[in-house]
């Protein structure tokens, strides 16, 4: 079912085909592997087979290999970084490019080989003796807070990357004092990763002679990857030009400029010779980033009825072996976010990021979703401990529309959101009353059926580097449109929706006009993709630079008609005097005009028809959702069965309702995943056990739930009124369906669960339940 309220125009809000379906469907994208150029070279990395050591190497046979142009070792490279690594703003600790004489994870890059061929790189990276003085690794995150005897890094002085806190208060103290309810328990969520269907890859061209630059990039972020391979390289920003193609998917790990990376840029830089580095599997899994890996401890205190009075938050989330983007810096919105779409009084938090000896943290698709999870799972224990159903204690809780603007207690301010009416919306598509029933019955003939909520508010983030977004349109003179992005799809469909939003307004077809983005040269600076951000701050940058275009072809058509731009209007290429279809001059006329007869445009104004504009955006915007899922779960094998999933969304004004529903799905299938599925697995030696697709499992098309809609659309004030979506799919999927699981195994006495919710896992956990019943 969708039920899809519109505020639909002429264009923005249907259901357009994907614009880039077309080439990509059919195998005809282009991504950075399918690019060569002559005397390209081919790199590949040596990396530690260790977690924690002392080596030594010795590359003197690689040097002397068949085909080898290059081999450098953190000696060699490292000194050539001008200034430092380019890492995280919250994150310390050191980050060279290789690393030299100690190693910190298994995938830790110790070498970089360059040869004429891929085969010949990774043949001589065989000839390279490494010596190996283990040392024990620091693998399990709780255990790595107190351990000063280990450290990731020797140099600092504990194993903590990150720590925040706000302490609780004396009023806090009191309420948890004499609270009717008070829940205390601890959220675990488990190592998973963003496995994007096309792995990293770079080429770098560094042309001394001209002094240029050239980077070709898998990102999301080309003009940020522009910006630090200047600093790293030394090469002044506007000799640096960087190109990104089609790129299979990113899910947060490739935002910003991973290390590996930054080594090509800097041995590519060295040579002076263009040198191509792709990952493969097997890197990707256990070198590019890892996610997720975090606890919460919460205790959530409630009035006789159920009415959240405070919280206490102790986060602690998993580093891994290096400062990066994201490694640590989303713990505190894990836990200023936890009240989430719930009214409560008092909120403390304390949250710590350590450091072990495994793969780096790195962003993934709502990265502080933790805050969601955790409270969620923690509602429905309260609900259970209280005798309460988990739908009506968040009925009570749930912040109605009349509260708007709500002000958490972490001070952040919510707006234009809809909690209320999703959950409503979810509870009714799935039927929630007659399952309760169905539950019943089922229950009577040994069936175990469950159904679990999760409700979210998510920001989209507008301040910072993030806190402006740039769009450049030009009418061609034949008519047609061009758009510059700054920001660049990696799979989300934004040539489609920004062509609708600028055919809206110019009064064209989406095919008449072409998206350009992912290239440095000829686009405005923008941060890139992430945070959702593109529907809501591209989205208004596109809108009100096609009004801007559009004030401008009427005041040209109307000198030419003779008539008040007010009277006209644009349809199909053609403006026209309203309620006089005869007087009339196309779009093309007016761009040949505006190009062409200087003269012939109203008095003062420059020719062209070409503007650049810069949306400034409010610090935070918020979307939400409601996810609703029932489940079956077999007590003998352990397997749980997903029976329906629904998803009630309110991300504003929909662009594209297709689009929309695409990425709510694609998100689900990962939350499915990442629940049911996916575990990255390390030994207590901290070898990795997770290194391929057979052992570490996605879901595949068999697995993924048929999602069913609903949609709420409540426009932010913003231009537009379209609020974020991607990341919302993977922020509630987990949290419901851990919550459907313990739902259907409560007969049994099962109480909390924390993911994976593997076979053996919920086997476990019914004979735990059992054996203390
Ligand atoms: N949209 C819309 N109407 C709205 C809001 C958005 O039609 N009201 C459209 C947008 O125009 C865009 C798409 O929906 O085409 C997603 O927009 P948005 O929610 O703004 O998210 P972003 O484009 O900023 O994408 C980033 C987000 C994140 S952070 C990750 S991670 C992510 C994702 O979305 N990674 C993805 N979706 C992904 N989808 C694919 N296929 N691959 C990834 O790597």
């Amino acid at each position: 079912m969708t039920t899809a309220p519109a505020t639909i125009g002429r264009v923005i809000g249907q259901r357009v085909k994907r614009k880039e379906d077309p080439r990509l469907l059919t195998g005809r994208g282009r991504y950075l592997d399918d690019v060569t150029m002559p005397g390209l070279l081919h790199a590949h990395f040596l990396r530690s087979d260790v977690a924690r050591a002392n080596i030594t190497i010795d590359v003197t046979a690689a040097r002397e290999a068949e085909g080898v142009v290059a081999v450098f070792t953190g000696e060699d490279l490292n000194p050539h970084i001008k200034g430092d690594m380019h890492t995280g703003p919250a994150e310390k600790g050191p980050l060279t490019p290789l690393s030299v004489g100690y190693v910190r994870h298994v995938g830790d890059p110790i070498a970089l080989v360059v040869a004429r061929s891929r085969y010949l790189a990774e043949d001589a990276a065989d000839l390279i003796d490494v010596d190996y003085e283990p040392l024990p690794a620091v693998v399990d995150f709780e255990a790595a807070l107190g351990d000063t005897d280990h450290l990731v890094h020797p140099e600092l002085e504990d194993n903590v990357c990150v720590h925040m806190e706000v302490p609780a208060d004396d009023e806090l103290a009191e309420i948890f004092r004499t609270a009717a309810h008070v829940v205390t328990d601890t959220i675990r969520q488990h190592r998973y990763i963003p496995v994007p269907m096309e792995p990293r890859g770079i080429i770098v061209d560094w042309r001394p002679v001209t002094n240029e630059l050239e980077i070709r990039i898998s990102t999301q972020a080309p003009h940020h990857v522009r910006a630090a391979a200047a600093k790293i390289t030394g090469v002044p920003e506007h000799w640096v030009h960087v190109v990104m193609d089609d790129v299979g998917g990113g899910f947060g790990q490739k935002a910003f400029l991973p290390r590996d990376e930054q080594c090509v840029i800097l041995a590519a830089h060295l040579l002076g010779r263009p040198v191509k580095w792709v990952e493969d599997r097997r890197e990707n899994l256990t070198a590019a980033t890892h996610s997720r890996t975090e606890r919460v401890t919460a205790t959530l205190a409630a009035d006789e009825e159920g009415h959240l009075l405070g919280a206490y938050i102790d986060h602690l989330d998993d580093a891994g072996a290096y400062p990066l983007y994201g490694s640590g810096g989303a713990g505190a919105f894990v836990a200023m976010l936890f009240s989430g779409p719930y009214r409560m009084g008092k909120l403390a938090w304390k949250t710590t990021s350590v450091y072990t000896n495994t793969c780096t943290r790195g962003a993934y698709r709502g990265p502080w979703q933790m805050e969601t999870l955790a409270r969620e799972q923690m509602l429905d224990l309260l609900a259970h401990r209280m005798g309460l159903d988990p739908l009506e204690l968040r009925r009570r809780n749930v912040i109605h529309r009349s509260e708007l603007p709500y002000t958490m207690p972490s001070g952040m301010e919510v707006a234009e959101v809809s909690p209320e009416e999703t959950l409503e919306q979810a509870a009714e598509m799935i039927g929630y009353e007659q399952f309760r029933k169905d539950q019943a019955a089922a229950a009577a003939d040994g069936r175990y059926i469950g159904v679990g909520l999760a409700l979210y508010v998510e920001p989209q983030p507008g301040m910072g580097p993030m806190g402006s977004e740039p769009a450049h349109i030009r009418v061609a003179p034949e008519g047609h449109v061009d758009v510059y992005l700054g920001s660049g799809a990696h799979g989300q469909g934004i040539e489609t929706t920004t062509a609708q939003i600028v055919a809206e307004h110019l009064g064209i077809d989406p095919d008449d006009v072409a998206v350009h983005q992912g290239d440095t040269a000829s686009t405005p600076f923008a941060f890139g993709t992430g945070g959702s951000r593109s529907g809501p701050m591209l989205g208004a940058a596109v809108l009100e630079t096609s009004l801007a275009v559009r004030e401008k072809v009427l005041a040209i058509a109307g000198h030419m008609l003779e008539a008040s731009p007010d009277d006209l209007d644009i349809a199909a290429g053609v403006i026209s005097v309203a309620g006089d279809p005869t007087s009339s001059v196309t779009l093309r006329h007016v761009a040949q005009t505006a190009y062409h007869n200087p003269a012939g445009l109203p008095p003062g104004m420059e020719a062209g028809l070409d503007i650049s504009q810069r949306y400034a955006a409010p610090p935070f915007a918020f979307s939400n959702a409601c996810h609703v899922v029932t489940v079956a779960v077999d007590p003998d094998l352990g397997t749980v069965e997903i029976l329906r999933y629904v998803v009630s969304e309110d991300c504003g004004v929909m662009i594209n309702p297709n689009i929309v529903e695409g990425q709510v799905a694609g998100g689900v299938v990962q939350g499915v995943g990442g629940v049911l599925y996916e575990e990255f697995v390390y030994d207590d030696d901290g070898n990795p056990l997770t290194t391929t697709f057979l052992d570490y499992l996605l879901p595949t098309a068999c697995e993924a739930p048929d999602v069913e809609y609903g949609h709420i659309e409540t426009p932010a004030l913003t231009p537009g009124g379209f609020k974020g979506v991607g990341e919302g799919g993977a922020i509630g999927a987990p949290p419901a369906i851990v919550n459907a699981v313990i739902d259907a195994l409560r007969p049994l006495g099962v109480e909390l669960l924390n993911q994976p919710l593997t076979p053996p896992r919920v086997l476990e956990a019914i004979d735990e339940a059992r054996a203390s019943s």
